[in-house]
């Protein structure tokens, strides 16, 4: 039996975390089984991980550094938490995977998309998100949201151009396998977000019923 695997994505601020608890509970009242987590993060191990990255430093991290954290910390995260629950027929939500790694450290690091192939596929083997749900909004409104939140993570000091990347990255995956990636307008109110996360719920459900 293998279950679902899908991805939040998008920029700061654009509501991933505010909706996947909505997501997850629309599906478990649907009679499934839903792990909902985090990267990077989801396990003890690959959360320490995450304070590493997330946390401001006066030593700056060099980006193959963050680069092989935040694959170190998936590496873990798969065999701890995302594996066995797939094998066991579970809908995974989970709030970032590698497409961040793409958009973060491809995009707004300017890493090589083909290094970043390569450690892909020696961490997931096969390994991809059925369905991957991107948050998209202007990068000022989604700044602003986490501003608004107060102390600004490692990330979140960025400049403008850095997030620029991290927006386009994401629009172009999306448009290059639309098969897999749907978007999602995140610059409306979280009411209109939220209806247009209704109208994919019965994608979901078809998708799991295929197994
Ligand atoms: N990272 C991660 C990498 O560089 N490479 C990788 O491979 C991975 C996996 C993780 C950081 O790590 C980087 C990317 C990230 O910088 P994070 O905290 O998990 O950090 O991710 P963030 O995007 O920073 O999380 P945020 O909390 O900023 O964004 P969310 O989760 O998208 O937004 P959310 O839901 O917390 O909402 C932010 C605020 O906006 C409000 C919410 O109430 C909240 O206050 N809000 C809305 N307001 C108005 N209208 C709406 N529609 C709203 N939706 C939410």
């Amino acid at each position: 039996m293998s279950g679902l695997f899908i991805t939040l994505e998008g920029p700061e601020g654009a509501g991933k975390t505010t909706n996947r608890e909505y997501l997850a509970e629309h599906l478990r009242r649907a009679g499934l089984d839903v792990v909902l987590t985090r990267e990077p993060g989801g396990t003890p191990l690959a959360e320490r991980i995450r304070e590493l990255l997330l946390t401001p430093s006066d030593e700056p991290m060099h980006a193959d550094t963050e680069l092989l954290l935040v694959f170190a910390a998936r590496a873990q995260h798969l065999a701890q938490v995302i594996r066995p629950a797939l094998a066991r027929g579970a809908v995974v939500l989970c709030d970032r995977f590698t497409d961040a790694t793409y958009a973060y450290q491809g995009g707004g690091r300017g890493l090589s998309l083909p290094r970043i192939g390569a450690l892909e596929d020696f961490v997931q083997g096969t390994l991809r998100p059925d369905l991957t749900l991107v948050f998209d909004l202007p990068v000022e409104i989604g700044l602003a949201r986490a501003t608004a939140r107060g102390r600004l993570d490692r990330f979140e000091q960025e400049g403008r151009a850095f997030f620029d990347a991290v927006r386009n990255t994401y629009l172009q995956r999306a448009a290059a396998e639309p098969q897999r990636y749907r978007l999602v307008d995140a610059a409306q109110s979280l009411e209109q977000v939220q209806r247009s996360l209704d109208a994919l719920l019965p994608q979901v459900l078809e998708m799991n019923a295929r197994g």
